[in-house]
């Protein structure tokens, strides 16, 4: 009997459908799963069925079934349910290091094992080295679009060892989604050694947090300050989903204005409680920000949004007590116009995150060594995954422009863009203000956008401070950089009367 081209282990939501997806494409795949009673009845099931999928009820057939040099993907969960204290920041997950250790030795040097869950990237760099230290390949892969990218084209991002990429491009490239006018660019490009993969999927995490996070701050505003009802929003959204904001998350925001509860036959919308979840991967993103020294104002916000969203009952008995802006008046100003500015300080806000997501990116290459195409990675975002947007394609041309484009907000287009929103995204940041509508996001986005264009900002006053309670000392604006100065503050300072 012929051997499969790949095995997967794994067969819950996202590993059956891109054993399927894969399958469509003509690769034979051996699979197998934990609890083997999954295997059969995934196998016997009416989209399996008949298929060139071969059944596995342990590891070892797994592997006995494969083409040489064999590759082996685990979609398995990737974080353990509860980590333990000592791990919570960095989850290491047991149980892909458990099957691991399980596959070495039934496995060959040049054979690949592949990890295609929401690993953290420290983990992938820690399993590559090891794996290759066995004598075999590894390639930890972003795989983003949830069930339906995974059965129709997800967007994957993959890292590891070089010497497996070639060895998986061909399946890699034919499941994953395709952009382009005539749909033949696939959303799959090999991002680079060790974590490489896992960290640029972390950053698209990070960056839907954002996306996600502005739209429900310009929802609020809408129907915070101009009152719009849900068919209005609708089509508010509806009419931005035409032009520079067309995007997936749009779209769906959009459609979800739109579906009716079955239970009251009001709009879903208004009967979901206000308490946002999170995985964690926006927060891993934050975290690695502030290793970094990163400023990624816009993820942090948005995690901390959904922490705030969290904190029901305490919002609830605080609004009994805080009191907001003294009443005002209904809106009085242009409701197209306002709809307008809401608009273009989303778009600027947005433009705000992504360049802090690719700054951050930036940051992370230098300091592991890894060479990212940061034009590539923009093309892999644009389709098959969650913030999929016709907006990529203008990173794609400021990279192809300029490889070196140290933030997105010096390239042209994006600068030109922002300079023409700024009047609005103001009035709408000014107007939440006096209003007391809550907009981390977009303010934070604003007051990021200030202090990059600002060439002086207030940390002489800073260093001042560090200088006097720390003598941390401080640097001269009128002497070399590399001298530290210290004062006697405390000597010289006028004496308090
Ligand atoms: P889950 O994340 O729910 O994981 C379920 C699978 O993991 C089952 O096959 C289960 O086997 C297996 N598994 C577990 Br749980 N513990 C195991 C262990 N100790 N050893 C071996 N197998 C174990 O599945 P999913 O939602 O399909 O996601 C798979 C991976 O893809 C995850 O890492 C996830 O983060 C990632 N991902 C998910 C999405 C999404 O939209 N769901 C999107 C992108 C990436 P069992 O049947 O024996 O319990």
């Amino acid at each position: 009997m012929s051997k499969c081209s790949i095995g997967l282990m794994g067969l819950a939501v996202m590993g059956q459908n891109l054993v399927l997806n894969m399958e469509d494409h003509g690769f034979s795949v051996a699979v197998f799963n934990r609890t083997t009673s999954k295997v059969d009845e995934f196998c016997a099931s009416p989209q399996a069925k008949g298929r060139n999928i071969v059944g596995c009820h342990s590891l070892k057939e797994l592997v006995e079934n494969l083409e040489r040099p064999r590759k082996v993907m685990l979609m398995i969960q990737s974080k353990d349910p509860v980590p333990a204290p000592e791990v919570a920041l960095y989850p290491k997950n047991a149980a892909v290091d458990a099957v691991i250790e399980e596959l070495i030795p039934l496995l060959e040097p040049g054979d690949v094992i592949i990890d295609g869950g929401n690993t953290h990237y420290r983990d992938t760099d820690r399993r590559t080295r090891y794996v290759e230290s066995k004598g075999l390949l590894y390639i930890g892969t972003g795989v983003s679009g949830g069930e339906e990218g995974a059965r129709l084209g997800p967007s994957l991002m993959p890292g590891g060892s070089p010497e497996a990429w070639p060895l998986v491009k061909e399946i890699f490239q034919a499941i994953s989604a395709k952009v382009g006018p005539n749909h033949d660019i696939p959303c799959c490009e090999w991002v680079g050694p060790r974590g490489a993969g896992h960290y640029v999927k972390m950053v698209h995490n990070g960056i839907e947090y954002g996306d996600m996070q502005l739209i429900c701050e310009a929802y609020w505003l809408l129907k915070n300050v101009l009152g719009l009802n849900n068919d209005e929003l609708y089509n508010v959204f509806a009419q931005w989903n035409k032009g520079n904001l067309d995007s997936y998350l749009i779209e769906i925001t959009r459609d979800i204005f739109s579906v009716k509860d079955e239970k009251t036959g009001g709009f879903l919308v208004d009967f979901i409680l206000d308490t946002a979840g999170a995985k964690g991967t926006g927060k891993w993103m934050s975290q690695l920000a502030l290793d970094l020294g990163a400023p990624s104002t816009l993820v942090t916000e948005a995690v901390y949004a959904r922490a705030l969203s969290a904190q029901k009952k305490a919002r609830v008995d605080a609004a009994k007590v805080l009191a907001g802006p003294a009443q005002l008046p209904p809106f009085e100003g242009c409701k197209e116009e306002f709809i307008e500015s809401v608009r273009k300080a989303l778009y600027a806000s947005k433009i705000c995150s992504y360049a802090q997501g690719y700054v951050q990116m930036q940051m992370a290459a230098a300091a592991d060594g890894w060479d990212l195409n940061y034009g590539q990675i923009a093309l892999l975002w644009r389709g098959g995954c969650i913030i999929r947007a016709v907006f990529l394609q203008r990173i794609k041309e400021a990279f192809d422009k300029n490889p070196a484009l140290g933030n997105l907000l010096l390239d042209d287009y994006f600068c030109s863009e922002v300079t023409q929103a700024q009047a609005a995204w103001r009035n709408v940041v000014k107007t939440a203000v006096e209003r007391g509508v809550p907009v981390p996001a977009i303010s934070g986005a604003l007051a990021y956008y200030d202090g990059y264009r600002s060439a002086t900002l207030p940390a002489n006053l800073l260093q001042a401070q560090r200088d006097y309670f720390g003598a941390h000392t401080f640097r001269r604006i009128d002497e070399p950089e590399d001298q530290a100065f210290h004062a006697e503050w405390i000597q010289l300072r006028k004496k308090p009367e």
